[in-house]
């Protein structure tokens, strides 16, 4: 899968040459971009930015600059090109998995106040917030896309890691996980996790992973994924999924 991210700051995107993402791109399953938009300004100092017309505070990105660094990406045409801003839709993983089957994204970061919405207009790409709060540029945003979306990459997670996470799946929030020392600080790892008792195991973990999500976020059971057996189970811990 390909990423190219338009921006003013390539130097912000250290975080995913690490781990997981850095080491995807280095063996070629992934491959990250990063197009400075400043390298397309038309005047000597390099300008990208100016003035908004009407007036009010800020500075906002110039069309011109913005529409040649995207016109400047190889198959451009092709691509699924997205914008990350707080007008867009909440990113989700549902929308995370819909990305995924791309094969190649264009990821247009804003900074400052924003970019003027002519080249916007022109380019119109999908909108995507990732939540709803105010960010200094779309650089972060950018990164947060690319890391919940490159897990769905063949490769880039070892296998059996994908599909077990909150929301996937299912739609419920993580059992709690323990590993060695068996006693930390006095406190025993739960028994049942040393009995060797698989199908037993599954069952306890699949009732945490209920009673968390009903405990933490009531909301997201009610769009859960459950079977009968949950339900019996809900029912028992006289827990109702109507309100
Ligand atoms: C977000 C957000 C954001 C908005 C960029 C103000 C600079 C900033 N982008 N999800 N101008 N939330 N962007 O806050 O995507």
């Amino acid at each position: 899968m390909k990423f190219d991210v338009l921006t003013l700051f390539p130097e912000m995107f250290e975080p995913i040459k690490q781990s997981i993402i850095g080491r995807a791109t280095l063996k070629k399953i992934l491959e990250i971009n990063l197009v400075n938009i400043r390298d397309f300004s038309k005047d000597k100092h390099k300008h990208v930015d100016d003035t908004p017309y009407g007036g009010g505070a800020g500075m906002l990105i110039k069309p011109d600059v913005v529409y040649s660094s995207f016109k400047s990406i190889e198959n451009h045409e092709n691509a699924k090109v997205i914008y990350l801003t707080p007008q867009g839709k909440t990113l989700t993983q549902k929308k995370v998995e819909e990305l995924a089957n791309e094969e190649h994204l264009i990821l247009l970061c804003g900074h400052y106040e924003g970019i003027d919405q002519r080249v916007i207009d022109k380019i119109s790409p999908e909108e995507i917030s990732i939540g709803d709060y105010v960010l200094t540029g779309g650089e972060l945003p950018s990164m947060v896309l690319i890391d919940c979306v490159s897990r769905y990459i063949t490769g880039v997670l070892s296998k059996g890691s994908t599909y077990q996470e909150s929301f996937e799946g299912d739609g419920l929030l993580e059992y709690p996980q323990y590993t060695k020392p068996e006693i930390f600080e006095g406190i025993q790892v739960p028994n049942i996790l040393i009995s060797g008792h698989h199908e037993n195991i599954n069952k306890w973990r699949r009732k945490k992973a209920l009673e968390i999500t009903y405990n933490k976020r009531p909301e997201l059971l009610k769009k859960a994924n459950l079977t009968d057996e949950d339900k019996k189970f809900l029912a028992e811990l006289n827990i109702s999924l109507s309100d």
